[in-house]
């Protein structure tokens, strides 16, 4: 057996292992190690979707008895649902394929990234043996290089850890978490697929090099520093977003994950809705009770008060139907599609009452040109920026492509963002609610403002006055 370079844990093989764990037992491999720790950093729920990379991974996450296997249908929301599971719990997790379901997370991973969450991207990367070998992997786009995924990611986390021997494996694991949980940014885990099952001597017990103690609260100064911070946000100018629609799908699924207790409220555009819509599925896989209000007003309307075209169009879809059909009679849905303001509050009582253990999906038709005076001012603020004349002296020469072998992992220790986003903040009811907006759809809703007002009565009901409707 060699040595392991992590000075912290090179000795313990002839100790009593702490946790009662020997090397020659099924617990002691690198994939059961990685679980323990992501147990250790707070993930309970791992989004995932297979691919033979990371098969063996997989096995050996999911006999961790406190981590839970949330399949998803596609990397994409995966992402998104750590991203969603990380607001909430602090801490987020989605294990994807090598490549192709490395490069489908990148875009949640960069809006994490963006967005200052500890999201742990992890991916079951090639065999050990290959590295180096110049060989042409399946999953590739067919050039002997293994680290096109690895530079993708290099640019939108905070660290990368490649685990391709056992000797380092656990010191660049622990590395890679404690910095996630640190710099409160995502970062990038790939483990060799045959090293999955692999024991090894530092994998049987668990020095805690980084500090997971939990972190406890003063109500009273934290009550002072929230109200401070709203006040500072409220008067902040909001930064520019990342904003990548079809965000909310998958993140409302990982945020109601995370607290099964409560019931979500989501809204999500009917343009945003198409992009990610099939992880409904997964909600529903999930027992999860959601209201989900899909705000149908037949197409980009944002994009409408930026610059209209016949591209802002979409084909209308029975949202309804979909929905009801991804059900397939599997788990408790409800779907109802509201035009007036009495259905829509005779759908939101039959959701919170009759209907309050079900997801519930309620498409609200609206007019396309409903936007508030902020949507519209804000569509010609963008206009107007993306329509300067070119001026040669102002361009940038950071804007002349570099070779990729010039590009540097982004500083973690960057500028941080002094305000912080509205559009995603989720807002504790009475610590009943928890609202969940469409990036892109926030600005322009009014019936988003009317659920803000509500307040939950007790601990085990939830309700909504008629009048919220309004
Ligand atoms: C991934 C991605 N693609 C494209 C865009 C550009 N975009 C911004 S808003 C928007 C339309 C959103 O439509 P919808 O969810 O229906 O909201 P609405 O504006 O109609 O309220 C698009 C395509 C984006 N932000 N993200
Ligand atoms: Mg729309």
């Amino acid at each position: 057996m060699a040595t392991p370079t992590n000075g912290t844990v090179a000795s313990i093989e002839d100790t009593v292992p702490a946790s009662g764990i020997s090397v020659g037992s099924s617990e002691a491999t690198l994939g059961r190690h990685l679980g323990r720790r992501l147990v250790q950093a707070g993930v309970r729920d791992i989004f995932t979707v297979p691919g033979d990379f990371n098969l063996t991974l997989l096995d050996h996450l999911i006999a961790e008895p406190e981590l839970k296997n949330i399949g998803c249908c596609n990397e994409l929301n995966a992402g998104y649902a750590a991203d969603g599971y990380a607001r909430s719990r602090g801490v987020g997790a989605c294990v994807v394929t090598f490549t192709v379901g490395g490069l489908s997370v990148l875009n949640a991973i960069a809006g994490a990234y963006s967005e200052n969450l500890p999201v742990i991207c992890i991916v079951g990367g090639p065999n050990s043996n290959d590295f180096g070998t110049n060989r042409i992997l399946h999953h590739t786009i067919g050039l002997p290089d293994f680290t096109q995924e690895l530079r993708c990611f290099q640019t939108v986390t905070c660290y990368q850890a490649v685990v391709n021997n056992l000797e380092d494996a656990h010191e660049q694991i622990d590395k890679a978490i404690s910095t996630a949980l640190k710099e409160s940014k995502p970062v990038y885990i790939s483990i060799s697929c045959n090293l999955a099952a692999t024991p090894h001597p530092t994998f049987i017990r668990d020095p805690v090099p980084f500090s997971l103690t939990p972190r406890s609260s003063n109500k009273m100064g934290l009550e002072a520093a929230v109200e401070a911070t709203l006040e500072f946000l409220n008067k902040a100018v909001k930064p520019m977003q990342y904003g990548s629609i079809g965000w909310s799908v998958g993140a409302t699924l990982g945020y109601a994950q995370a607290v099964p207790e409560k019931r979500v409220l989501a809204f999500i555009g009917d343009g945003s809705f198409q992009v990610t819509a099939q992880d409904v599925s997964t909600m529903l896989r999930n027992g999860q009770k959601t209201i989900i209000f899909l705000i149908n007003n037949g197409g980009y309307t944002i994009e409408v008060e930026i610059h209209d075209g016949p591209y802002n169009v979409i084909k209308n879809w029975n949202y309804t139907g979909l929905v009801d059909a991804i059900h397939n009679g599997e788990g408790k849905c409800w779907t109802a599609k509201v035009r007036y303001e009495e259905e829509l509050v005779e759908a939101i009582t039959t959701a919170t009452l009759e209907k309050k253990d079900s997801l519930c999906f309620i498409e609200v038709i609206l007019h396309k040109d409903d936007t508030s005076k902020e949507l519209l001012e804000w569509g010609s603020r963008v206009a107007a920026a993306n329509g300067r004349p070119h001026n040669p002296h102002d361009v940038n020469i950071q804007s002349t492509p570099r070779r990729i072998a010039e590009t540097k992992p982004v500083a973690s220790s960057g500028p941080k963002r002094t305000a912080k986003q509205d559009s995603k903040t989720d807002i504790d009811m009475d610590g009943h609610f928890h609202l969940m907006f469409g990036r892109e759809t926030l600005l322009n809703k009014e019936v988003v403002v009317c659920f803000s007002k509500e307040k939950a009565a007790s601990d085990d009901e939830v309700e909504l006055d008629e009048s919220t409707g309004k």
